[in-house]
């Protein structure tokens, strides 16, 4: 295994200390040397807290340098990172932080109140720290030791981070990141994308998933590159700064990359000068593949990964870029297309269930064995539960999933979860949650519902009711009100069928 993430961005603090590591726009520019020091402080911070190896530490915050510090001092000190939506409601918020047994929570202020109504629900965690993300961080621990005051992780093993997933089936489960993934999941990137030192990234997606986080950001400080955060995604803003000419490098996800091209409308813009911009978290529509052709003189590179894994496959740095396809395994990731039912490996050219092996993949779901081993095949390949094809020379193009998902905004909506939330309103008697396609978000989420004899509800209220129970980009964007649903003979809604029917 090459040197853990965490060693090669202690080696980029030592050796370019003045060098430009993180900037957030208005804000100032963090050197290596700098964010070196305040994580170590960070660190010593967090074990002055008690905070110990295997650890939770969860942060809810906005995309600010307190969190990227968080994060980083965390990891540092074995603890394990987990990194939350803001958008969580307190229900969500509370069963992550129950189910993780998180010891220690830090979030923005504003959010005190709503931590204190669920604090009763969580025995585990012993301390919740408010922070304003806009204070200087540096000087809330300028009190605390610069100098490590223990070594860096070397089990490859260790769990570094969690990502909580929902599931089909069940409630989500947090996948526990261990050292060696993100280190092998970085080096891989590093080789096929070619990471440079001389990299600036523009940054513009969330961190608080693994896009964000691992692929842009670690990529970025792994490469010894500089990154340039926006804190929210704004099409004008990134637009007007690429053309600026100072990047070379943009990540984002479908509905981001729609929103840079209709804002060009007609007009086209150069930015041939961005060595690499790729997109991911989902399809990428053809129409955008071209579209970014013609109006970016930019030939999009489009991967596929998931939260379990970070990257798998994806196009080519140099070499044929496929329109449609998600390209080729990554370096030290294997691939296969088997049999959903048998799982033998389909030859080429025949749609099956894409399967994963390699050091990148997650050691499995916090205290769910259960659930662990049903991820894997007997002869230990990730099932991903996305079909697809391989061709025969070694492109893979996805085709559908196997799971009941849907994708918005480069976000997993599972319908079971949101399912569940519209059973507890009392005119609801059944219900099937869909993705209908949409040109912005890829997928939209939307309900069907059967309300109970007498019962009365209209669609604003049934849309409120979800979004106290769930973050907003989980609620249903619409609500229609049915008679019946398609079934099959076991009484199970069919819903591709109610697809067909209600998206138009
Ligand atoms: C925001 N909204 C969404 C949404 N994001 N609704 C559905 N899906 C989403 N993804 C809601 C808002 O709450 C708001 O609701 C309304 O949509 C309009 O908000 P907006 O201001 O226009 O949206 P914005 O905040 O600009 O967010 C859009 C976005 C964001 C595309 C920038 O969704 C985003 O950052 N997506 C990237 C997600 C990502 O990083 N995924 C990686 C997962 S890792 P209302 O009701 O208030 O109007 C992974 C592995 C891999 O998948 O391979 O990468």
């Amino acid at each position: 295994m090459t040197n853990m993430f965490l060693d090669t961005l202690a080696k980029h603090c030592r050796c370019q200390p003045d060098k430009f590591a993180i900037q957030f726009v208005d804000g100032p520019r963090v050197t290596y040397g700098a964010l070196e020091a305040t994580v170590n402080r960070t660190a010593d911070f967090l074990l002055a807290l008690g905070i110990a190896r295997g650890d939770r530490v969860a942060a809810q915050l906005p995309k600010c340098l307190p969190f990227i510090y968080l994060h980083l001092a965390a990891m540092r000190i074995g603890a394990i990172f987990l990194p939350l939506n803001p958008a969580y409601p307190a229900t969500e918020l509370s069963y992550f932080l129950a189910d993780s047994e998180t010891r220690l929570l830090i979030a923005e202020g504003r959010k005190q109140h709503q931590i204190k109504t669920i604090q009763t629900e969580l025995p585990s965690l012993e301390q919740s720290l408010f922070i304003n993300p806009n204070e200087c961080w540096e000087s809330q621990v300028s009190a605390f030791s610069a100098k490590p005051k223990m070594p860096l992780p070397t089990d490859p093993n260790q769990t570094a981070m969690m990502l909580y997933t929902s599931g089909t089936t069940s409630r989500p489960k947090g996948a526990l990141i261990t050292h060696g993934n993100l280190t092998s999941n970085i080096a891989s990137l590093h080789e096929a994308w070619g990471w440079r030192q001389d990299d600036v990234l523009l940054h513009v997606l969330p961190i608080f998933h693994v896009h964000g986080l691992v692929v842009a950001l670690h990529g970025a400080l792994h490469a010894g590159a500089s990154a340039f955060m926006l804190p929210a995604f704004d099409a004008a803003a990134a637009l007007d700064l690429l053309c600026a000419k100072r990047f070379s490098v943009l990540m984002g996800v479908p509905t981001m990359h729609r929103r840079l091209y209709q804002l060009a409308s007609d007009r086209r813009f150069d930015l041939s000068h961005l060595r690499l911009m790729t997109s991911g978290s989902d399809r990428l529509p053809d129409d955008l593949f071209f579209g970014y052709q013609n109006t970016f003189n930019v030939t999009l590179l489009e991967r596929y990964g998931m939260t379990e894994t970070g990257m798998n496959l994806s196009n080519p740095l140099h070499g044929e870029r496929r329109v449609g396809s998600v390209g080729l395994p990554l370096p030290g990731v294997s691939a296969r297309i088997v049999d959903p039912a048998t799982e033998t490996p389909l030859p080429d050219g025949e749609v099956g269930e894409v399967q994963i092996k390699g050091a990148h993949v997650f050691k499995g779901y916090w205290r769910q064995p259960q659930k662990t081993a049903e991820a894997f095949s007997e002869d230990g390949w990730l099932r991903t539960g996305d079909m697809g094809l391989r061709e025969p020379d070694g492109y893979y193009t996805l085709k559908g999933r196997a799971k009941d998902l849907i994708i918005t905004g480069g976000l997993n909506v599972y319908p079971p979860e949101v399912e569940l939330a519209l059973m507890a309103h009392p005119a609801v008697a059944a219900c099937a949650v869909i993705g209908c396609p949409d040109d912005e978000w890829g997928e939209q989420v939307v309900a069907a519902i059967i309300l109970r004899d007498g019962a009365a509800a209209d669609e604003a209220e049934i849309r409120a009711f979800c979004r106290d129970r769930l973050a907003a980009y989980k609620a249903p964007r619409r609500v229609l009100f049915v008679d019946e649903f398609p079934a099959n003979a076991l009484g199970k809604v069919q819903k591709a069928k109610l697809r067909e029917a209600l998206c138009g």
